[in-house]
């Protein structure tokens, strides 16, 4: 099923709405945001300028930077008293990013998030477990809002208390899980704990987004829960969820490009790179009323694939983000992204999901450890296995990282368990 029939417009009148949208939502912050004036005013440009798609490269970008600059309600385009909702993301330094809603602002994110639900497969007669957290956080309120708008029974159940969440999943009769991937497979290792089996609680979806995750760990999940897992993506700067999410076909995630205006640049020149090149996403919201945003970097890495998609929706899809771009360690001169990693583990039976990836440095050598958990099922009693089993660890990230890592097997359900994002590299060098 498809939720809104802009899904499927033809290329030329997608590209038209953009136009009128782009104009438009320039001319506003020309007006309302003294922060864009003025940076249209450097480069000479006023609103009428723009006067076709390519004239986006003439805009200058926005970046967190200049969010964290203008803390908190610098950049916002419309006076406090019409919004209706503030969420912000925690930020591991520094200050928060806060976002602002205006109630048309609302109305737009639950429809987004209805489309993306609903191409997952969601159904109304769906009763939906929501584990992401409700606060500042828009995962919770985000997918909450939008499935109700498709209809379904919301369980607003939030992260953690793992086993209430099973016992409510029995309870409810549960179809549909909302989660991180990672806090879905924590889920399952709990079940197993209690004596359930995941794949017989009678779910038949994931909706999982917020962290990046690999092809294996999908093939994981829907191994152990019996479910089809599908991928959504999004932002607090952008809306929070709701920006892109996969189709049935699990084969990219189309963007709303009816309300994100996206382009893929080099990330050190700033340059647009032609579809199929991997580069960092850069967004323009076209509709959003209280926080407008011209060329967001959102340092996420993709890639656009204009061709059609067999779902029948004609919008651009991104790739699955593999990493952002201050995700990127450097070690020892080489750059290696925690996806890499995760490929390489995902691969090897006798090893688990778990892992995390520790960068130290002695004198002046960069040190790159993988912990990884040994499988839940992996016990053969031998030294000598496990020897084996780490060389080859070892061995296939070394071929695929093209550095020499150490590699500490270690046991099952040793490394820590979170009930939002993972904390996948502790890099000791910075502190
Ligand atoms: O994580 C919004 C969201 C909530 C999306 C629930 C999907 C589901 P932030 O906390 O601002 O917002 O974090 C945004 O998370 O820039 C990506 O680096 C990462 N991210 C989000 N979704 C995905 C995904 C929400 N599907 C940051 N795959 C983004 C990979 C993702 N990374």
């Amino acid at each position: 099923m498809i939720w809104d029939r802009t899904e499927t417009l033809p290329r030329e009148d997608m590209e038209q709405l953009q136009l009128s949208r782009l104009q438009t939502v320039v001319r506003r912050v020309y007006q309302k945001v003294p922060f864009y004036r003025e940076r249209l005013q450097e480069r000479g440009l006023k609103p009428a300028h723009i006067r076709s798609l390519a004239d986006l490269t003439r805009l200058p970008f926005t970046t967190k930077d200049d969010l964290r600059v203008n803390y908190p309600y610098g950049l916002f385009a419309v006076p406090l008293e019409k919004l209706v909702r503030i969420h912000a993301s925690s930020g591991t330094t520094g200050r928060p990013t806060v976002v602002g809603y205006t109630k048309k602002d609302l109305r737009t994110w639950s429809e987004l998030v209805a489309r993306v639900v609903v191409q997952a497969g969601t159904k109304p007669r769906d009763v939906v477990q929501i584990c992401f957290s409700y606060g500042l956080f828009t995962g919770g309120f985000g997918l909450h809002y939008g499935l109700e708008r498709v209809g379904a029974t919301v369980v607003p159940a939030s992260a953690g208390n793992t086993q209430r969440q099973l016992r409510l999943m029995q309870d409810f009769h549960t179809t549909v899980l909302v989660s991180t991937p990672t806090y879905a497979m924590y889920i399952a290792e709990v079940a197993q704990e209690m004596g359930l089996n995941p794949a017989q609680l009678g779910l038949r979806l994931g909706l999982f987004g917020s962290e990046p995750w690999s092809e294996g760990m999908r093939q994981e999940l829907e191994a152990t829960w019996g479910f089809k897992a599908t991928d959504n993506y999004g932002m607090s700067e952008l809306i929070g969820p709701g920006v892109s999410g996969e189709c049935q076909m699990q084969n990219g995630l189309h963007i709303s490009e009816d309300h994100f205006l996206p382009e893929i640049i080099d990330p050190e020149t700033g340059e647009q790179l032609p579809p199929g090149e991997e580069g960092e996403l850069v967004i323009t919201t076209l509709t959003k009323e209280g926080l407008p945003l011209l060329r967001y970097r959102t340092r996420d890495l993709t890639a656009l694939d204009y061709t059609p998609c067999p779902c029948g929706r004609t919008t651009v899809r991104m790739r699955r983000v593999t990493g952002r771009t201050d995700d990127m360690l450097i070690v020892r001169g080489v750059n290696v992204f925690p996806s890499q990693v995760e490929e390489v583990l995902m691969d090897i039976p006798g090893v688990g999901p778990h892992y995390q990836i520790i960068v130290d440095r002695q004198g002046y050598l960069d040190e790159f450890e993988v912990q990884v958990e040994l499988a839940a099922d992996y016990f053969t009693g031998k030294f000598r296995d496990l020897e084996t089993l780490e060389r080859t660890v070892k061995e296939r990230l070394q071929t695929i990282l093209q550095i020499t890592p150490k590699v500490k097997l270690v046991e099952y359900k040793s490394l820590e368990r979170t009930v939002g994002k993972a904390k996948r590299v502790i890099d000791k060098r910075r502190i």
